[in-house]
Order: structure tokens, then sequence, then C-alpha cells
């Protein structure tokens, strides 16, 4: 074989091999830069999770023919998506994006109605690597984006898991006999002080059981609007609780030794074990990303109590994060959840010239109770959102001064308003910043002529949600 044919022969050999290897070393790079991100949207009812959900899936769809839609989320801005599809879902119901965009599409548009459980969407993601480093891997990689919707009352629950039912009951009822609860417990309290001897306790735990839920349902419901309602299933069951309604079928009560009691708190313990783990177990545990709504605004609106109501159900949810690292809870369920954010919702009811007091109070509310050994520095953000801006800035003259307003049209009116709405204390708020009226935040129909299936759902920072909660990955 003469020096010709051997390199030949060598070049022929080696060259497929080379090209074969090249294959799967990117096919490798690719695997490494695909990945699965799943973010979790809670918040309370009503809060705000089913439209911005959809809003931001919305806007994802669009984001590589629009590129200006999401300014602030890094890989649109930097024309780095390639294309954005649904998927199937896998584990949970259907997220209903259909049904929410045709509501938000409809002439006039209207508001979706009341979701309940967990329901999730998927989308996969594929966008050009960013550093050279990354693009010799792979010249596309994919992120399969998982969006999970479920009630922020399941969160509620978790404090619950850490004690017995003794000592839940006495927290419990002291809660239920401090205002404006007390007015609210008052059928409940005296049920469950004097419960009925004779009856049987099955009976007894029902009857308990409803009244208490009755007080939990009126806590939530106008004019107080509380946010705190512990367990929360009673109020936002899930599935496997309405398969089983005796799973909800009891109450707190004061020390004893009945029958009841025996009852209550063997189904206490139940009802962690069957409902509350296994949501930290099978669902919590799996997701990376929290987002946490919050509508700050309509409890500002309700009072003063209202307001600290929502710090305390603010800092139920974040007591996770206050276990640390080596926690019972974290041991328990080891969430792996590395970055949360919690927004304050439907910010279009204020002016821009509010959003830094209404940051800067969230912020406030959650750090009244110390630090976050479970999460890393910078993990734990505050921000503000609007799924869907349903005023425009403008302004007003009040005693000869101008003042920046709200254009928009209130619910239950025929024409657009020009309102101003009031302003966010830049103080932790007290008692008397109620005293003075000083707000007075309207309900605004959806904006009409907008034309979300194609321009995409116009909100407020939903570009920087967005960033936040999952740019990294899109490195
Ligand atoms: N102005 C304004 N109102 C909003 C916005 N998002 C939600 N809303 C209002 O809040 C209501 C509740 O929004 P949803 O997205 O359905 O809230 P949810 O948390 O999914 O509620 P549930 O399914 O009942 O738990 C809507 O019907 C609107 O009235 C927003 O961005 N701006
Ligand atoms: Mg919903």
């Amino acid at each position: 074989m003469d020096r010709k044919t051997a390199a030949d022969r060598f070049g022929r050999w080696v060259a497929p091999v080379a090209a074969e290897a090249g294959r799967q070393f990117r096919r490798a790079g690719e695997a490494v830069l695909s990945q699965t991100i799943r973010v979790a949207v809670t918040g309370l009812a009503r809060s705000g999770k089913t439209v911005l959900t959809a809003a931001l899936v919305q806007n994802l769809l669009l984001a590589r023919e629009r590129p200006t839609l999401l300014p602030f989320f890094a890989p649109a801005h930097e024309r780095r998506l390639l294309g954005v599809e649904r998927l199937p879902t896998r584990l949970r119901t259907s997220f209903p994006f259909d049904m929410v965009m045709n509501c938000l599409s409809a002439d006039p548009p209207v508001w979706p109605p009341s979701t309940s459980g967990i329901s999730e969407l998927r989308l996969a993601i594929e966008y050009r690597p960013r550093g050279i480093g990354a693009r010799l891997l792979a010249d596309r990689a994919a992120v399969t984006f998982v969006l999970i919707d479920y009630p922020g009352e399941w969160l509620l629950d978790l404090p619950m898991l850490e004690r017995g039912y003794e000592a839940w009951s006495a927290e419990t009822l002291g809660l239920a006999r401090t205002p404006p609860r007390d007015a609210l417990a008052r059928p409940f309290l005296s049920a469950a002080e004097a419960p009925l001897a004779n009856a049987p306790a099955e009976a007894e735990a029902e009857r308990l059981s409803a009244l208490y839920t009755e007080y939990l349902r009126a806590c939530r419901a106008n004019p107080v609007n509380l946010s705190f309602v512990q367990p929360g299933r009673f109020l936002l069951p899930g599935r496997e609780a309405e398969a089983d309604p005796r799973l909800l079928r009891f109450a707190p009560l004061p020390p004893g030794s009945t029958r009841l009691h025996a009852l209550m708190a063997e189904r206490f313990e139940r009802y962690k074990r069957v409902l509350v783990e296994p949501f930290f177990r099978d669902h919590f545990r799996r997701f990376d990303r929290q987002l946490v709504l919050v509508d700050l605004l309509s409890a500002l609106d309700s009072g003063y109590e209202a307001f600290r109501d929502a710090e305390r159900a603010m800092n139920a949810v974040l007591s996770v994060y206050r276990y640390g690292r080596t926690g019972l809870i974290r041991q328990l369920f080891g969430a792996r959840i590395d970055k949360v954010l919690f927004a304050a919702t439907k910010a279009d009811h204020i002016t821009p010239n509010q959003y830094n007091n209404l940051r800067a109070l969230l912020e406030a509310m959650a750090m009244r109770e110390g630090r976050f050994p479970g999460l890393e520095e910078g993990a734990l953000a505050f921000g503000l959102v609007a799924a869907l801006k349903c005023t425009e800035p403008a302004m007003l003259r009040f005693q000869g001064r101008p003042v920046e307003a709200l254009r928009g049209v209130p619910v239950g009116a025929e024409e657009e308003q020009v309102l101003y709405p009031g302003e966010i204390p830049a103080h932790y708020p007290t008692p008397a910043d109620w005293r003075e009226g000083r707000f007075r935040f309207v309900d605004f129909l959806p904006p009409r002529r907008s034309d979300p299936l194609r321009q995409g759902v116009r909100g407020i920072y939903l570009d920087k949600a967005l960033d936040f909660l999952i740019g990294d990955r899109f490195r």
C-alpha cells in the first residue's frame, strides 16, 4: 500500500467517524442545554393567577415575531428565541388557556371565570445559546417551560404540619377570638365551647366543621376581606377532598378528652397525611421556581386589619423558607425551589408614581419576621405586575394642582372616567392611614379595542417577572 492510499484510507476512515463524533458531541451539548423548568404560579382566590398565567404564555407564543412585547425578558430582547409552542399536558389537568384567551379577546372582553385546583401548561421554547462556548456545543437549545397554577390556600396549610391537634386548636381559636374575626366566628365559637353532649360525635363533628367553614368563608368575603384561612382546603378542597368530603369534617376545639375530641384530632392528622403532605411531596417538591401573587391593593382597600392579615398569610407561605436548609420541612420534602418572586397584582389600579411604594411595602411585610435561611442571597424578590392593563395614566387637577390619575372604565360604568386612586404610603402603614381615607382602588373592565390574540396581552412588568423566573436558563 503506498502512502497516498494509506492517507486516503485514513482520511476516509477517519472522516465519517469524526463527523459522527461531532454530531454526537453536539447532540450531547443539546441534551445539556435542553432542560425543563417548572414555575408554579400561586396566590389566594382572585389574586390573578389565571389571567397572569395566560398573559405570560400568550406573550411568549408571540415573542419571536414581536420581540418588543417582552423587552425586559433578555432572550426575547436579544432576538434569541427561535420558536415557542405548546406541548401536551403530562401530569395534571390542562390549564384552560384557550378559554381564558377567548374571554380576553371577546367583544366586549370579559374576565375569565374562577378556576379551582391545580393545572399545568407546557411550552417548548427553542433558543439560540448566548456564549461562544455554549454555541460550540449546540447552535439551538430548548427549554421546556412548565407553568403550574394552584391555589395559594394550600400553602397556608404548611405550618399545620408542625403542630399537633391541641397546639393547632389553641392557636386557631385564639385567632378566631381576636377582632375582626371574633364577630364572624361567634356562631362557631359558641358551638365549640359547648358541644352537644348527647349528640353522636360524628354528627357533632359535621355540625362544627360546617360552622367553622362558614366562618372561614366570611373571613375571605367583603367587607373584611382577610387572607389567612386555615385549613386552606376547607375553601379550596381540590379533587381528593371533593371525592371524600369526610377529610374536611373537623374543627379546632378547646382542650378536652371527649370522644368528639379524639375524633377531631384523628381527622386533623388524617387531613395532614392524606391532603397536605402529598401535595408537598408530589407537587411542591418538584417546582423549581415559585411566583406568589398577592392582591395587596384589595387588602389595602379593605382596611388595616385586612392589610395585617395579608401579611400573616404571606408569612405563612414564607415559613417554608425560614426553616433553613436542614429544617424539618426541607428534610421531609426536599423542596428544590431556588427562586421565589412575590408580586403585588393588578398594578394598573395605581398610578406609576406609586409603583415603588407598592413594591417596598410588599417587601417590608415579608421582612418584618426576619430572614430566610432556606434561600440563597438574591433568590427572593418582590415586585408588582398587572396581567392585563385596564387603565392608562392621566392627569387631574386637585386644589389647583395637577395630580396623577387613571383613565379606564370602572366596573358597573359604561363610559371611561378619570379617577384619582389614592397613594400607597411610603412608610409601613398604621391604622391612622385608613382614617384619612387614603385609598380608593376601583375595579376596571378589561380594555376594549385591544387584540390580545395577535398583539399580545398588554400588562405591566410581565417581562421582568419572566426574566427573574426563567431568564437565567437561556444562557
Ligand atoms: N385591573 C386588573 N384586574 C385584574 C388583573 N388580573 C386579574 N384581575 C381581576 O381579578 C380577577 C381574578 O383574576 P383571576 O386571574 O381569575 O384570579 P385567580 O387567582 O385565578 O382566581 P381564582 O381562579 O378564583 O382562584 C379577575 O376576574 C379580574 O377582575 C389585572 O391585571 N388588572
Ligand atoms: Mg384561577
